[in-house]
């Protein structure tokens, strides 16, 4: 039987998983794997064991490091809503990067900021160009970095999508010829990222085998770029850029303590030409339209 909160509403649970390999990451072990969760009670037993095993699984190194903490929520939580997805036709690194410059500029970074952005990732945007936990906050009028920590960097925690939503959005980027798995988390993180009050996102993955990235923002959806990383390079990283005068206490707190649900993402787009989105942008179209 499922507990009750308050109010009669079945009680959630926030389930984070961190993995490394070496020892615990205080202790000098490589972080392997992360992930965030937010269920009823029926459902903590599965999906505990899903992240164990997929912890000992990653193409990073299997884990011999894997903690993970059951904490229930307050008995009312936010449903924010989520970002539409849209895929870009990309050809290349080269012209991958351009766009998403081209896109971070259109949602309010400046040009250089969001080409040095690009470099930092590319990089290691951690202390001599290592991996970071978490993501970078950039000033996107001055590029200056302002997470506390720039070993760690700032971690969005605490969301998820709505319960009973999964198995209809996995289905619709299934459809779409995704892999709903990586989509559906990345785009519930960069949707946590815009209630936050993030300016725009830039992410791609420190998975050698991954190479599509994305460009996220309120204007524009989440955009994902295939080829924003050349195949084979275990680097990459999340940078999150905000205006100045952001108050960063308030900032990151929402990002890692406030929990929210997803109520569903938005309408999945198939593949469109760069140039042609980003002449619809300009246009001030909607993502979806
Ligand atoms: N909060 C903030 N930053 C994070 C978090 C988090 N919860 N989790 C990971 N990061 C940072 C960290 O620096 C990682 O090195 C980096 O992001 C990349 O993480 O639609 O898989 O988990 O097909 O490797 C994009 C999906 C996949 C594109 C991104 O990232 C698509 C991905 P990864
Ligand atoms: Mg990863």
């Amino acid at each position: 039987m499922a507990s009750e909160g308050a109010g009669g509403a079945p009680a959630l649970f926030s389930v984070r998983m961190r993995a490394a390999a070496g020892g615990p990451h205080e202790r000098g072990g490589w972080h392997v794997s992360g992930a965030e969760r937010i269920l009823c009670a029926d459902e903590l037993p599965r999906a505990v064991s899903d992240l164990v095993r997929r912890a000992r699984g990653h193409a990073l190194g299997s884990a011999d490091f894997i903690q993970v903490t059951v904490e229930r929520l307050p008995a009312s939580v936010p449903v924010i809503p989520g970002l539409p997805v849209t895929t870009l036709a990309a050809a290349e690194t080269g012209e991958a990067r351009r766009v998403a410059a081209e896109l971070l500029a259109i949602a309010g970074v400046d040009e250089g900021v969001a080409r040095a952005a690009i470099g930092l990732l590319a990089a290691g945007p951690g202390p001599g160009g290592s991996l970071m936990r978490g993501a970078v906050v950039m000033d996107a009028a001055t590029g200056r970095r302002q997470e506390p920590d720039p070993a760690r960097g700032v971690r969005v925690s605490t969301v998820d999508l709505a319960p009973g939503v999964h198995r209809r959005v996995r289905e619709r980027l299934r459809r779409a010829g995704l892999p709903s798995h990586r989509v559906l988390e990345a785009a519930v993180l960069a949707s946590k990222g815009a209630w936050a009050g993030t300016l725009a996102e830039l992410c791609w993955s420190d998975d050698p085998g991954y190479t599509t990235g994305y460009v996220a923002a309120p204007r524009l959806g989440y955009v994902r770029i295939p080829y924003l990383k050349p195949a084979g390079v275990p680097v990459g990283g999340r940078v999150f850029f905000v205006v100045g005068g952001t108050d960063l206490d308030a900032y990151v707190r929402r990002l890692e303590d406030e929990p929210a649900l997803v109520a569903d993402l938005g309408p999945v787009s198939p593949p469109v030409p760069p140039t042609r989105f980003l002449e619809e942008i300009r246009l001030g179209l909607a993502p979806t339209s």
